[in-house]
């Protein structure tokens, strides 16, 4: 036997003689397995049957209240030395992190089955594509993760080829909150979760695999793991570009996945391609580009806000097998949230009769889990070994003011420090208060294995002489106006917006330089039919320079916060940017499309 296999039948004998479960389940992945584990989970309670006319084989888990969404105050990352988990991460010492949870998970499976889940992050052939074993004592956990992973034998066999594997160990505990630790050991490739079922905590091929600990290996590797969506734009003349975004936790990675051209671009003959809608592993190629795969199988997506209107992609990707987790349900059994359609719903999250006093029907972290094979828009690339190249990197938050709809960085430095400037308002993705900005460097703040200054000198490595690395773009759909609404229409209109980026990549479109980079030159960006008004087409496409001055001092004090580790390259770009704007008369950049 190979020694990997040996390695992981030791692991898995010390787990079980820690937890004591009542029996262990090695996972195949197959049909077979899958149904049984959901019969078992309709039988206790775990999972309701939907309406099989209307959703055949699809499921509702309701939550514990008290773990509906990510615990950034409860998440480690467990270095040997503080200084390398960095300011961005909560830390604590290995050994003491393992005591700590080691002792929550003495006896923690007693009476329960104990499922071993090998996967395999990526396409199962692929070099880019790496293997964990995940320990889970929920059937939740394992019937998610054969949706979101390439889940049983063969990622074994791949494991067994690999010779190492991520080792990841997670019971839901009892569910309290005060002993609940989403801990991580980067050196050892290792995580313990314990006390949480829910997505992010519990899945954990991920956020705690593909981001936490692959950014950490990544960085040592030469790659980069990113909370990016990749997609393919096609345009009218058949040519494709892929595109890499980082937008934080619920702030529109799947719906931009899924875009469908509407309108002029469809009868055009434009087309969208998704490829993946939360994670992106890119490596350099032989040329010199960044190639990229989407290290997961399934959408693990936010319901509400999913709509007809919004993401007609997601609504048919739904039809059928798919796991909703703490949405409502109508009368007669159908899934429901805020923003699919006006019908009301009879029962809410929580299984109580649907009362508007509680607040919203569907948990606003409510989300469904489903095979990424069911997406319409899904293509073969999204299987191909070697990944796809990527032309453009876009970031983006919800920023409701100041930021315009898109610019371009000047240079990667540049746009390093754009991604790493970044901001954004918190969301229900994670537990705490929603709508609080807060800087969210490359939408990693909740998801980087180590030291945010070690990232930022990562990135800029990519730069040097033969890469051909992709051009990087800002984007906000999130600016309100007065009364807070959102002035940009969004959703499919959003490829108005991309196809002035494949344009500027191409070397098509004009642009007007800035202090903060190119925006749009006047007209550059279709905005036909979509009556904006003339207040939202100001503000969309100009430069406020005083903001951005207050704007970069912001920035500076954000970037003083990781002291020397902090490269010098990013400093000088951000006195550069702030002296030019202080060198710029206010507003002089005001543009009108
Ligand atoms: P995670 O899965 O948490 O990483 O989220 P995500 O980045 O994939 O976000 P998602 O696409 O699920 O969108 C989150 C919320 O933002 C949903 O309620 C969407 O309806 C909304 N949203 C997405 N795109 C847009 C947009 O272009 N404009 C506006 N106004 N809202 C959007
Ligand atoms: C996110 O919060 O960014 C998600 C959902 O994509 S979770 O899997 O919980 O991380
Ligand atoms: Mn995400």
């Amino acid at each position: 036997m190979s020694s990997s296999l040996d390695a992981l039948n030791q692991w898995v004998a010390g787990v079980a003689t820690l937890t004591k479960p009542e029996r262990i389940q090695w996972c195949d992945g197959s049909d077979a397995e899958y149904r049984q584990l959901v019969d078992g989970m309709l039988t206790t309670g775990d999972l309701i049957a939907l309406n099989p006319t209307t959703h055949p084989r699809s499921y509702l888990h309701r939550s514990n209240p008290s773990d509906v969404a990510r615990v950034e105050h409860l998440t480690f990352v467990c270095t040997p030395r503080e200084a390398d988990a960095g300011p961005n991460n909560h830390w604590m010492d290995p050994a003491q992190a393992h005591a700590k949870v080691d002792a929550l998970f003495d006896g923690a499976m007693q009476g329960r089955t104990m499922y071993v889940i090998p996967y395999c992050m990526g396409p199962i052939d692929s070099p880019i594509a790496r293997c964990g074993v995940e320990i889970t004592d929920s059937p939740y956990v394992v019937a998610n993760m054969r949706i979101m992973t390439r889940m049983g034998a063969a990622a074994l066999a791949r494991i067994e080829r690999d010779g190492s594997f991520v080792r990841g160990l997670h019971s839901t505990g009892d569910l309290d909150p005060d002993k609940r630790f989403i801990m991580h050991f980067p050196e050892e490739l290792s995580i313990k979760s314990i006390g949480s079922g829910y997505g992010g905590n519990a899945l954990l091929g991920k956020k705690c695999h593909a981001l936490r600990i692959a950014s950490h290996q990544a960085r040592r590797e030469g790659w980069l793991a990113e909370h990016m969506l990749i997609v393919g734009v096609e345009d009218p003349r058949g040519e494709t570009h892929y595109i890499a975004a980082a937008f934080p936790s619920a702030c529109g990675k799947t719906n931009l996945a899924m875009l469908i051209p509407t309108g002029g671009y469809a009868k055009d003959g434009w087309k969208v391609w998704t490829v993946g809608d939360d994670i992106c592993w890119m490596t350099p190629g032989d040329d010199g580009r960044l190639w990229a795969i989407n290290p997961e199988a399934g959408f693990f997506g936010v319901a509400p806000g999913t709509g007809a209107n919004t993401n007609p992609n997601a609504l048919a990707t739904l039809a059928h097998d798919t796991i909703y987790t703490n949405v409502a349900l109508t009368s007669d059994n159908q899934p429901w949230w805020e923003g699919l359609d006006d019908r009301v719903p009879a029962v809410d999250w929580q299984g109580r009769p649907y009362d508007k006093a509680n607040g919203p029907a569907a948990h606003p972290n409510a989300r469904f889990t489903v095979s990424a094979r069911q997406c319409p828009s899904y293509t073969d690339k999204a299987e191909a070994a070697h990944g796809v190249p990527i032309s453009a990197i876009v970031f983006g938050g919800r920023r409701p003011s100041l930021v315009p709809l898109v610019f371009e960085a000047r240079d990667w430095t540049h746009g390093v420090l754009v991604g790493a400037a970044m901001g954004s308002e918190t969301t229900a993705a994670a537990t705490g208060a929603v709508g609080v900005m807060r800087r969210d460097s490359m939408a990693m703040k909740p998801f980087c294995g180590y030291n945010f200054a070690d990232y930022f000198s990562h990135w800029l490595s990519f730069d040097k002489p033969g890469a051909k690395l992709p051009k990087i773009f800002h984007v906000n759909w999130f600016r309100k106006d007065t009364d807070g609404k959102f002035m940009w229409p969004g959703y499919g209109e959003n490829l108005r917006v991309l196809e002035w980026i494949i344009r500027r990549v191409e070397g098509t479109a004009r642009g007007i330089d800035t202090p903060i980079g190119t925006l749009p030159a006047p007209g550059g960006i279709n905005v036909e039919g979509l009556a904006l008004g003339q207040a939202a087409e100001r503000a969309l496409f100009e430069v406020d320079t005083e903001g951005w001055a207050t704007e970069m001092t912001d920035i500076a004090s954000y970037l003083d916060g990781f002291g020397d580790r902090l490269p010098r390259a990013l400093r000088d770009e951000q006195q550069r940017m702030a002296a030019a704007l202080a060198n710029t008369a206010p507003r002089a950049w005001a543009q009108a499309v």
